[in-house]
């Protein structure tokens, strides 16, 4: 908190909520806690019965212990985000790798290895407050850096660029994605007609489209997903000298997506996926990581781009513009209260510190206006800087003051600047931000896009072409899912006619799909072209070989070998995994040599769609009363369905023809487990992901 320099600097007091907090207070309950109060801390003696004229009688408008009570109760919701509403946030700190004064005067990036404490808000975009995590969905990444020149706020997504590209287009978006306004549904999700007739119409979504149609969109964790900062910025060193610059968040464990079937069982079977393995992961006292890496590029490199570095629908491939690693993400603290911190944190893109700057992208530009109008909704007042979470860890001073739910107080006479009252009250600093004096073009003023900014489908066709195979199937899979809940035939029409523009055969297969017949390519304001492809651009090329942060899903009979079992634990833990038993009883499984192990989940409250691997562990009765269940096929065959590694003892054979996989189906991604050797050789098969060739045999794509 900041300490006033002077008597006329804003004041926050520290807040004592003492008896409501449960923290210490005078007041000492019977047996020795603290005493339960009303918020003026009056004491309680009886929080159960409201107050009634005799025993039977009429609750008294007298009751200020109710009133109080049932009126703060009614006002605990405040607006949620209008778009990002369902998120989860942790606390942690960025490590600069090495000064940057070259290139930043950025504070908090001039010392190697400084520290800057962050919080971090991860988030899905349509769906509302209590929606589910696995909806196909770009997802926000949002970084506060409590610098000590000020809050940063870099309010990304984990897809580097935007539907649309300039600002006065968000409403339409939003509300063509959001349930449609007559029936309230679908709640997070795309598939309906008002999204994809807004998308149809609207060409430069097509590049964006690409990624959120890809498993991007359906990411495997928080952990395992990157993160952007979208726009073109601007660093600025101490001589005044401007870079722009692209930010890149990488996963220290590697991006991994699940695949749709498996999401949208995740969602039946837990709809907080994300939440709780982002929390769990922290609470077991592991971290999150992510590299901060720039892209760094000078007006003259801008201006030779064949696009425009001021349009949000544009990336800067790797291979042209190569990252720089400048530091790193560490999570490592969940919050203590979700309210108070994960929805009461403001972001707000306009929060930047000196040695960093805007530019004129119009969407970046209509977001600085949009950020702290929306917190201003939400927080109530214009004191939401005063929040705890949203407080920054420097001193702040200055003139502001009153307005709602002020929590400072300021003293003396002096509200105002310049004076000569208060000599010792905050004042200007030469050191303080200034915008860099970029030379503004200047001109009528008109409401145009440049020209610059008319090629909506050669970096579509590039992210597209990039893919492997296999992600390619899964883009085309999911168009003509979405695409098949449109009821209005001429949206899909449309749509089919701006892939075409993407790429012939992308646009040939997806009508294959809806078993329509391709139309005529959409007329495009500038013919595509070929770009050199990108292999940054794919999931899979970059994926990294480890279990690491992934689970197993352990199902053990009761008599179940406890060696294996021992055996598949020490492997998978060697590799930085957990395990997790699924067994008949919540109870207990008591295992061959007549110890019981401690139960997860119960079989049908575990589905494999949860675990990255699975493996079955049972003697021949166990392997017997698990073909019988229903819960133990499907485990089964989900796992296979979802391409995973599966290692079972020869007496869960029965559960697998009961689950309908027969000798024919059983390939490299299916292990037998016959002595405790083959631990190791299941972690590593599971390690290097999902068996890819067992996807055509059951999910032909058109
Ligand atoms: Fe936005 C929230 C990311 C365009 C208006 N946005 C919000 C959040 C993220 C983003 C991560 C959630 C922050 C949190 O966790 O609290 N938004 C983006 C990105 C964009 C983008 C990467 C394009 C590059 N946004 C965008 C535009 C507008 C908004 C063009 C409006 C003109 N965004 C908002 C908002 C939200 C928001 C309405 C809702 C809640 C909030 O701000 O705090 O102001």
């Amino acid at each position: 908190m900041a300490k006033a320099a002077s008597t006329s600097t804003n004041k926050l007091p520290a807040p004592d909520l003492g008896a409501s907090n449960g923290g210490e207070t005078h007041q000492t309950a019977a047996k020795g806690g603290a005493v339960l109060t009303t918020n003026q801390g009056i004491p309680i003696s009886d929080n159960q019965n409201s107050l009634k004229a005799g025993a039977r009688g009429p609750t008294l408008l007298e009751d200020f212990v109710l009133r109080e009570k049932i009126m703060h109760f009614d006002h605990e919701r405040i607006p949620e985000r209008i778009v990002h509403a369902r998120g989860s946030a942790a606390h942690g700190f960025f490590e600069v790798y090495e000064g940057l004064a070259d290139i930043t005067a950025a504070d908090f990036l001039q010392r190697p290895g400084e520290k800057t404490p962050v919080f971090v808000r991860f988030s899905t975009v349509a769906g509302n407050k209590g929606s589910f995590d696995l909806a196909r969905d770009v997802r926000g990444f949002a970084v506060k850096f409590y610098t000590q020149q000020g809050n940063f706020d870099l309010v990304g997504n984990n897809m580097p660029v935007f539907f649309i590209q300039d600002a006065i287009k968000f409403p339409d978006l939003v509300h063509a994605a959001k349930p449609e306004p007559d029936r309230e549904f679908p709640q997070a999700a795309t598939a309906h007609d008002t999204f994809w007739d807004f998308i149809s119409l609207t060409p430069e979504s097509t590049h964006m489209i690409m990624w959120t149609m890809s498993d991007r969109a359906i990411p495997r964790s928080y952990r395992m997903m990157e993160g952007f900062g979208v726009h073109t910025f601007r660093l600025v060193n101490a001589a005044g000298e401007a870079t722009f610059a692209k930010f890149h968040w990488r996963p220290k464990l590697g991006m991994q997506s699940v695949v749709w079937d498996e999401a949208v069982k995740i969602n039946g079977a837990d709809p907080d996926f994300h939440r709780r393995d982002l929390w769990e992961t922290i609470d077991q006292g592991d971290v999150v990581e992510f590299e901060l890496s720039l892209q760094l590029f000078s007006a003259e490199d801008a201006a030779s781009f064949d696009f425009d570095v001021l349009d949000a629908t544009k990336i800067i491939p790797e291979e042209v513009v190569p990252l720089r690693p400048v530091g790193r993400l560490v999570l490592d603290r969940n919050p203590d209260n979700f309210f108070a911190e994960t929805e009461q944190v403001a972001f707000c893109i306009g929060n930047i510190v000196p040695g960093v700057d805007f530019t004129d992208d119009p969407l970046l530009q209509g977001r600085l206006f949009s950020y702290l109008d929306t917190q201003l909704k939400r927080l109530g007042g214009p004191n939401f800087h005063q929040i705890p979470i949203n407080q920054p860890k420097c001193p702040f001073a200055n003139y502001q003051r009153d307005g709602h739910m002020q929590m400072a107080v300021p003293t003396g006479r002096v509200n105002y600047e310049p004076n000569s009252l208060a000599p010792n009250g905050p004042r200007e600093t030469p050191n303080g931000f200034r915008t860099f004096p970029r030379n503004e073009e200047g001109g009528p003023a008109i409401r145009i896009r440049p020209e610059s900014f008319a090629d909506h489908y050669t970096q579509a066709r590039l992210f597209f072409r990039s893919q492997t195979p296999v992600e390619q199937d899964h883009i085309v899979a999911a168009l003509v899912f979405e695409l098949s809940r449109v009821e209005t035939p001429a949206i899909r029409e449309r749509m089919v006619a701006n892939l075409l523009n993407v790429d012939n055969d992308l646009g040939a297969r997806v009508a294959d799909g809806l078993g329509m017949k391709p139309p005529k390519a959409a007329p495009a304001a500038v013919a595509p072209r070929d770009m050199e492809l990108s292999p940054a651009l794919s999931i899979l090329e970059k994926a990294i070989p480890t279990f690491k942060g992934r689970k197993l899903g352990l199902l053990v009979g009761d008599g179940g070998d406890a060696k294996l079992v021992k055996a598949l634990q020490t492997a998978v833990e060697a590799d930085g995994g957990v395990v997790r038993i699924v067994a008949e009883k919540i109870g207990g499984v008591t295992l061959s040599d007549g110890s019981v192990m401690a139960v997860d989940f119960k079989v049908d409250g575990g589905p494999s769609c949860l675990f990255d691997a699975v493996a079955i562990v049972v003697d021949e009765a166990g392997g017997a009363r698990l073909a019988g269940m229903a819960a133990a096929q499907a485990f089964v065959k989900d796992a296979y369905g979802h391409l995973k590694v599966i290692a079972a003892t020869e007496p869960a054979m029965p559960l697998f023809g009961k689950a309908g996989l027969s000798d024919a189906d059983m390939d490299e991604g299916c292990l037998m487990l016959a002595s405790p050797d083959d631990a190791k050789v299941f972690v590593a098969k599971a390690a290097a992901g999902r068996i890819w060739p067992r996807e055509p045999t059951l999910r032909p794509t058109p």
